[in-house]
């Protein structure tokens, strides 16, 4: 009976909190950017913290949006933006990995579905210790540059100079 309502309990800090989590692995502020179609890659950020005592590593993503979802690294090379697969990411423990524009982000290739502004997708990701964890990724902006319900919400004040869509200056290696 005790461990039934240690269950419950778990199930509840769950429900409440909105933050996935496996243990001690969280994940935050999952967002997208919106997508004409679908040829182009699309793109996601996210934070990774991990409160625990041992280092864990991200192995993998997979979402429902592409067939293939993908940590890459950006880095500059002859002042070119370029970016290749940043293979597993490891999180030290009290440590945090942040996936955002200009450095590590998850790259989402052969894509299933249009991302469309103000939806969400669910985004499910692979750690070694904590095993999966399914996030919901919220579509933002197609020149965001942060989470849409982020500490900037003035999209209002935005110029219609800022609502064409950046040019990917990405080139895989
Ligand atoms: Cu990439």
């Amino acid at each position: 009976m005790r461990l039934i309502v240690a269950l419950l309990a778990i199930v509840i800090t769950f429900t409440l909190t909105g933050v996935a989590l496996a243990g001690d692995i969280k994940v935050k502020h999952a967002w997208a950017r919106a997508s004409i179609g679908t040829e182009r890659p699309g793109v996601a950020y996210f934070m990774i913290y991990n409160d625990g005592a041992e280092s864990d590593r991200l192995l993998g993503a997979k979402t429902p949006v592409a067939e293939r979802a993908m940590v890459h690294e950006s880095l500059m090379k002859n002042g070119v933006m370029k970016m290749r697969p940043a293979g597993d990411i490891e999180i030290a423990p009290g440590g945090k990995v942040m996936l955002e524009p200009g450095g590590l982000h998850l790259m989402l290739t052969f894509r299933q579905k249009k991302l469309v502004e103000g939806e969400s997708f669910p985004l499910t990701l692979t750690f070694e210790q904590a095993g999966e964890v399914t996030v919901d990724v919220k579509i933002a902006g197609m020149a965001a540059k942060m989470a849409p319900n982020g500490h900037h919400e003035h999209h209002e004040n935005h110029g219609q100079q800022e609502h064409h869509q950046e040019k990917h200056q990405e080139h895989h290696e």
